[in-house]
Order: C-alpha cells, then structure tokens, then sequence
C-alpha cells in the first residue's frame, strides 16, 4: 500500500511511458553477462575531493550574520540549528558519463557531484566534511541536496531522491526517511518540507552536536552531552522507498570524513590533547562496491532479484581493482562496504599471499575505545564501516594488496571463505627509504593505548532498560518482522521513549540468509552476540556501531538510547534488495 502510495504522489507526475515497469528491464530473464575483462592495478586510486562551502541559504533572524537581500528566513525546524559558523554545502544528484575502467565503455551513472565545480570524474560523492565537538548550536553543516537526474531516462532506477546520512544523528526530517522525498509533499507524518519543485532540491540540517546536548523540543540544556559519541566515517545514499538498490547501485553514495578536537586530522597536531593519526594525503576513505557491466559499458542490474544484487567486477572509488602509490610509513584506510549485497573480508596480502597485520581502529560509531593491533582479516557487511591503520615502514616488498577471501556468489549470504581472493586495490611501495611520519596510533594514558576513551553502558541502566525483541523471518517468500509483514511504513513498529534506554534484541530466523540490520538516529552498543561476549571489535566499551550483521541463525543485544529527535525513523536490512522488499520496520521515538 506504501508503494501504491508513492505511486500516486510521486510516480504519477512522470510520463507513463517512462514509469519503471517490469517490462523495461532488458535482461530480467537471461543469465547474468560477464563483464569485459579489465586489467587490474593500472588506474590510480580516486580521491573524490571535498565538497567546497557554498554561501549561506538562508538569512538568520534577529539580523544574525550576512544579510542578503532576497534570501529566505530558514525553516522554524532549522532556525535553531543555524548560526554564522554553520557550514553551507550544495550537492547535485545527476546523470552522467563515468569510466569506471579503460576496458569499459563508460557508463551511463546516477551519481553526487560538489554543486561549486561543473564536472565530477568521479564514481562516488564528493567527501561531506565536518567537525563535531560545539555543544552551542550552529555550528553544524547545511547540505542541499538538489535532484538533476533526468525525469525521462531508460533502464533501472527511479529519479526520485531522499538522502540518508547514514549514522548521523538528526531531525527526522533531515534522515532520508524512505518516502520523504523530494519534490513531493510528504505523506506520512512529515511536516511540510522546505520549498522543493517535482524535481527541485531539499536542505539537510546535519547539526554536528553531541547526544543529549540539549532538549531540541523545549530549547532547555541538558547539561549531559555525550561527547564521546563522535562518528568519523559517514556516508550518505539515497534511501527512496522501494528503490533504494537500483539508486544506489546507479551511483548515488558519497563519503563524509568528520573530525573534532581529539580527532583534529592534523598529524603534526601539537595540541597534546590530538591524537595524530595518520591524516592528509594519508586519510584515505575507501568505498568499496561490486557491479557487473553489459558489453556497452551500461550496468546490468536485474530488478526481479531481490536477493540482493552480486557483481563481477570490484571497484575502489569508483574505480575497478585501482593501485595506490604508498610510502613506507603509516596510512588510515577508512573502508565503506557500499556494496548493494556482498560481503567482504579483507586481508592485507603481497604476490605471494602472505598475510600481515593491521591495526583496527574504528568502525561507524567512530574511534575505538582502544586501537586492536595485529588483526589479521576483518570482514565487512553492507553499510559498515571499518577503519584500519597500515603501517607499510616495514613491510617486506613493494607491492602489496587488500584481498577479499570471502567467496559470495549469490545475494543470500556469501559461500566462505577461499585461501585465495581477489585483490581489490594494489599498494605500490614508492620513493627511497623511510618516510617522515609524526603519526602515532592511539596515545598512552599511562596504563595503557587509547584512541577515544568510553565507559561501558553501566549496569543499573541496562537493568532499566526496556527490553524488545525483533525476529527477522521470511514467509511465503516475503520478509517478516515479529511475524507481522514487514514493510509498514504509516505505523510504527515499536515507539521507545526519547532518552529512554532500550535493549533490542535483533534475531534472524531466516535460516541461510544474512542480514546486515541498520538503525537509524542513534549509535548501537552490542551487549551480547548469539548470547555471548561479542568480539572487541563491536563490543560496547570498545565499539559502537550502526549496522549490526546476523550472519545465518545469530542473534545480537544491542542497547540504544533514542536522544534529542522524535521519529519516525526507520530500521531495516542492508542488504538493499531485501530492504527494497520491504524488510523494514519503522520506529517513533516519542515522549512521555
Ligand atoms: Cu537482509
């Protein structure tokens, strides 16, 4: 019904010859096409550039800041939130032409571009930077999203946009709910958004603050902000209902690099409070993805598949299998599993498949409490975020390579794991010696190395908590949630109280299936995992974490503290094609 819904509000605008229909998906019934064969390692590793700040959209009231005759007042929702350091950003969803390999013809994309610059050869967004760490208001980022994507166009994918910053923490009607979108009145319970024409643009008020800064609802401090609740991998997408895998997979995902005090990116920081990670040049976002291309360069996609789309083809920054040029010193690699259904794990490896260490320091919740040294692979579902430290000073060789091992041939789950992968990005050693590093990783707090320090949740909140339990099934070939169809948007599945403290328990049921489960708003602490200690990596006091992977049968206990913003906001699968088949639930986070 939430689809017929979106048909009558949205779809009906478009000319009916141009509506997504089964019939217009060319390859629906044949097998999948081998991609043309590529050479891997002889493109370089992209790095999409930052967005550049745009001039302010709005003039504050009260005769706040540059007054510019002509520019509207902000919405009331977002007047709080602005200030004269609130950073501006434009960014354009459009079509274009993208070289995702010399092999390949290119390919007809969906994909962001930084509105100040007039091209973006680029296969992924431009990288939304920010700074967390201003408790005031104000300081925060402003993004308009515009949608340019043509209203007439062939093959998948709708041009209809709603953008998730995924793991930020926001109004809900900045958080890309699946059917507020762009253009169109919302129909649910969204307030009315900001002007936006059919195919016009909507502002995003990320506000940068720390949970529990305030009570946005009445204006009144807390007192009791959580400053160690700072992201510093984010990414966005589109999220529209029911087509969130063709959008994405067409193109549209982009990365956001956030800093703060702690954090500042500066690895020659002399603030000692800095902890000088490997920053610059040596801060590298990852974005890792799979397609498969018809022999025209165009991507193949079959919409009839909601398993979840696999592809032949491995791609780094919009990139296939790409090299980078590294010196021998330390680098942070932050990895994005974008990929629509496959999982990856990665192994640091050289020519002859030996193995070495990496040190994890942080996943989407941001720095670890404490770094984990020698990790020796990790694996990565859809939406999560892992972020390692190499340090190349001493590796044995020149040339070496992030492998995935992880076999996966369909979108249910992947096969295991091989002694040999693919090798999806080549690290080049380069230039003489050793070469200047004043990064470290972690600093010593006299007992032992931290990154971003954390107390666990304490015992007498748990005991609080109120407890939930939602089982991921499938029936009759459709998802289910509790047992219930999952999929119903106009009401929420669970309404938790704001600031209450929450212990969901997340199981799959569905047998042979994976599902990478995102919640929306608020950072995730994992208690338990198939009701044991979960490993470091995202175990509460050493993690916290937005995308929480059931592997077949598990089971995990997450407690969740929904601050400052009422719903609706949405919980959901990962795995695109089972999220476009409605494996979502909504949730409101609502007062007493
Ligand atoms: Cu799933």
């Amino acid at each position: 019904m939430i689809r017929m819904g979106l048909v009558g509000a949205g779809y009906a605008l478009l000319p009916s010859d141009e509506r997504w229909s089964p019939e217009r998906s060319a390859f629906a019934d044949s097998e999948p096409p081998t991609s043309p064969s590529t050479t891997p390692f002889v493109r370089p590793l992209p790095r999409p550039p930052k967005a550049q700040k745009v001039p302010p959209f709005y003039n504050l009231p009260n005769g706040v800041g540059p007054q510019v005759p002509g520019l509207p007042p902000p919405s009331d929702e977002h007047a709080q939130f602005l200030g004269p350091e609130t950073r501006y950003f434009h960014v354009v969803a459009e079509e274009r032409l993208h070289s995702f390999d010399p092999k390949i013809p290119d390919t007809l994309i969906w994909g962001y571009r930084d509105a100040t610059v007039g091209a973006w050869p680029y296969g992924v967004g431009p990288i939304l930077g920010g700074r967390f760490g201003f408790t005031a208001l104000g300081a925060g980022m402003m993004v308009r999203h515009e949608n340019q994507l043509p209203a007439y166009h062939t093959g998948f994918g709708v041009p209809i946009t709603t953008v998730h910053f995924h793991g930020g923490h926001q109004l809900a009607t900045s958080d890309g709910f699946p059917t507020n979108i762009n253009g169109f009145p919302d129909f649910l319970t969204m307030p009315p958004s900001r002007p936006s024409s059919a195919f016009g643009y909507f502002d995003h008020c990320f506000p940068l603050t720390d949970p529990g800064f305030m009570d946005y609802y009445t204006g009144k401090s807390t007192k009791r902000p959580d400053v160690s609740e700072r992201p510093s991998t984010l990414w966005y997408h589109d999220h529209l209902l029911g087509f969130t895998a063709q959008n994405v997979y067409r193109g549209l995902a982009g990365v956001a690099m956030m800093f703060d005090d702690l954090d500042t990116g500066v690895e020659e920081d002399p603030d000692t409070e800095a902890l000088r990670l490997p920053s610059g040049l040596f801060d590298i976002p990852l974005v890792i993805q799979d397609k498969r291309f018809n022999r025209d360069g165009s991507p193949w996609f079959d919409t009839f598949d909601h398993d979840g789309f696999i592809g032949d083809k491995f791609l780094v920054n919009g990139a296939v299998q790409p090299y980078l040029e590294v010196q021998r010193r330390k680098y942070r690699f932050r990895f994005l599993n974008a990929s629509n259904a496959r999982i990856y794990q990665f192994f640091l490896t050289d020519d002859l498949r030996h193995t070495f260490s990496m040190t994890q320091i942080a996943t989407e919740g941001g720095l670890l409490a404490e770094p984990i040294p020698n990790v020796q692979s990790f694996q990565i579902g859809m939406a999560e975020r892992i972020e390692v430290v190499i340090d190349f000073t001493n590796l044995p060789g020149e040339t070496f390579y992030m492998e995935n091992r992880l076999q996966q041939t369909e979108g249910r789950k992947p096969d295991g794991l091989a002694s040999r992968g693919t090798r999806i990005l080549q690290f080049k050693v380069t230039g003489p010696g050793v070469a200047v590093d004043n990064s470290r990783v972690g600093k010593w707090d006299g007992s032992k190395v931290v990154l971003r320090s954390f107390d666990p949740i304490k015992t007498e909140v748990l005991q609080k908590a109120v407890r939930r339990t939602f089982v991921f099934d499938r029936s009759d070939g459709a998802w289910t949630i509790n047992g219930k169809l999952a999929g119903d948007l106009e009401r929420p599945m669970a309404s938790p109280l704001r600031d209450g403290p929450e212990i969901w328990r997340l199981v799959n049921d569905s047998g042979g299936w994976w599902h990478p489960v995102h919640v929306h708003s608020e950072f995730g602490r994992v208690l338990k995992r198939n009701g044991r200690i979960p490993p470091a990596g995202e175990r509460d006091g050493m993690a916290k974490k937005d995308t929480y992977l059931l592997r077949g049968d598990e089971s995990v206990e997450v407690f969740f503290q929904f601050r400052d913003y009422k719903g609706p906001f949405t919980f959901h699968c990962h795995n695109l094609g089972h999220e476009d088949m409605d494996m979502m639930a909504r949730f409101d986070v609502v007062d007493a």
